[in-house]
């Protein structure tokens, strides 16, 4: 029994929550927002400004100065970091840094950590999921391997723009020299948590599983997804271990400078989304979690690792054992708040045209919101389609918009998570947009499933505590999920039984007007 501390390293923010095992309360929920606390680093929704589109980079020395800023923060506000007994922790996914051997050094007190973490960085920046650039090298890898359906067979996901093999090999291509001096690779996780110790923290089965490079049933990396990937590229990356591994313990950086106990462990880091699993208490099979965050995703845990034919979904590591499905979809709060702004909807307008100024099934209308490249279903030419009414299609018919952005976001689910076997007999539902009652009554209409949702939203935070727990603390995966992962009894939203017989038609529609409009898509 004790405090628990995950950190999850976001797409735009960090934050770090603790919970307290002898009393079931969460004691500390505290963010540093990248865009408002670090502007210095110049990141847009998380990302740094580039003029292609397809390509979305961040700084890791802006996750090095938010570790800092945060961990600072909290001490000010007189939380006692010595309370802490064991930390993990989580980061978006797919993201990589690229460090010379020698990483991590002794953290010297007399600099910030992103002033020590620059020196070491072979690639300035860190491509992260959002990125779409690497096409060509999905290609290069899938034939170099033997095919789309062997990278599948390994690794649970067919080679992908933003998993970080490719990512990997792209760098390799356009800068031969800056890969050769690179001695290490790190996901956006195990970064953070080798800042954390100043050791090298391996890569968990969770996260790893979203490289292209993991042999999901030998647990290890594959041999021929390394070489089809990139020359020497074993000697870069530490053999993965299961997440329940301790990576090390704090260093006496942070002890010193904010006052850590001298020794807390520290159980290695994983995904957001493995992470988000255990937070949501759905790390046993039935049970789907969709995530409305700056990606909406579609997730649950799975016994055995079956793959999607369409190749959109993947297969991750369950952090408390087997395998999860996911999906994702790239288009998720950030189509919703492109709607809200150009059509000057408040969050509360936006719910009310969808429950009270438009029915289900939109009068017919139907959006395809894409405004930037899309993952599922794989869109690289961005573009936002409309059909229906001459108001809708005109933009006169605001109500109809903010139905159809959300109305096509549930229907694209449903259609993309039809390959995964274990039907779920319950949808739980997290993230931003999670409290908006319009959203998650098209959701449990679409779906045709009661919607529960959680108190705490960051559940990815939330996971990565209840994981130190587990660890380090020997609490039970059941106990843990009773006591911080249990649905809100005033959250629930049942689905209307005429609402969803509307969607069953939406649904066709909806899937037509998709592959009329982005063919092959
Ligand atoms: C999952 C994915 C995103 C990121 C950022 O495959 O790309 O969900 O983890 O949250």
């Amino acid at each position: 029994m004790g405090r628990y501390l995950g950190l999850d390293a976001s797409t735009q923010s960090l934050s770090a929550l603790v919970i307290d095992t002898d009393t079931g309360e969460v004691v500390l929920n505290e963010s540093v927002s990248f865009a408002e606390d670090l502007p210095e680093y110049g990141c847009v929704d998380g990302v740094l400004p580039h003029a292609d589109p397809l390509i979305r980079h961040s700084d890791p020395c802006l996750w090095a100065a938010a570790l800092d800023l945060l961990c600072e923060r909290v001490r000010q506000s007189g939380f006692d970091w010595a309370d802490v007994d064991a930390i993990s922790g989580s980061g978006q996914q797919h993201g990589s840094v690229y460090l010379r051997a020698g990483f991590p050094p002794q953290w010297t007190g007399r600099q910030s950590l992103a002033e020590q973490v620059k020196f070491w960085l072979t690639r300035a920046t860190s491509p992260v999921w959002m990125d779409s650039s690497t096409s060509a090298e999905c290609d290069e890898i899938a034939r170099n391997a033997g095919g789309d359906a062997t990278v599948t067979a390994i690794s649970g996901s067919r080679a992908i723009e933003r998993f970080t093999g490719p990512q990997i090999r792209k760098f390799w291509k356009e800068t031969p020299e800056a890969y050769a001096q690179t001695g290490r690779i790190h996901l956006v996780s195990s970064f953070m948590a080798s800042l954390l110790c100043g050791a090298d923290v391996p890569i968990d089965f969770g996260d790893g599983a979203g490289m292209n490079l993991l042999d999901l049933k030998a647990g290890d990396w594959s041999p021929l997804l390394l070489d089809a990937t990139a020359p020497g590229l074993t000697g870069k990356l530490l053999p993965p271990v299961p997440s329940s591994a301790i990576g090390g313990t704090v260093h006496p950086y942070f002890v010193e400078r904010y006052g850590f106990r001298a020794g807390t462990p520290v159980v290695v880091f994983s995904g957001d989304n493995p992470n988000s699993l255990i937070g949501m208490g759905a790390g046993k099979p039935g049970i789907a979690v969709i995530s409305l965050g700056t990606s909406d995703t579609y997730f649950a845990a799975m016994r055995d690792p079956v793959t999607d034919p369409d190749g959109y979904g993947h297969v991750f590591g369950n952090p408390s054992g087997g395998f999860m499905s996911l999906i994702c979809f790239k288009n998720g709060s950030l189509a919703r708040e492109r709607i809200r702004d150009q059509f000057g909807l408040s969050w509360d307008a936006f719910s009310a045209a969808i429950l009270q100024q438009t029915p289900p099934g939109n009068n017919g209308n139907l959006m395809l919101p894409y405004f930037v490249p899309e993952i599922t279903p794989r869109i690289l030419d961005a573009s936002v389609k409309r059909s229906g009414t001459p108001g809708f299609v005109a933009g006169t018919d605001v109500a109809a918009q903010a139905r159809a952005v959300v109305e096509a976001q549930a229907l694209s689910m449903k259609q993309h998570a039809a390959w995964i076997v274990e039907a779920p007999t319950q949808i739980l539902l997290t993230g931003g947009a999670s409290q908006n009652s319009g959203i998650a009554q098209v959701i449990a209409d679409v779906f045709n499933a009661e919607i529960k949702r959680l108190p705490v939203t960051n559940s990815a935070a939330l996971g990565a505590a209840m994981r130190a727990a587990s660890a380090v603390g020997k609490i039970s995966w059941n106990a843990l999920a009773a006591a911080f992962a249990a649905p809100d009894a005033a959250g629930r939203v049942q689905p209307d039984p005429q609402a969803v017989a509307v969607y069953a038609d939406s649904a066709s529609r909806f899937a037509a007007f998709l592959s009329e409009q982005f063919p092959g898509s």
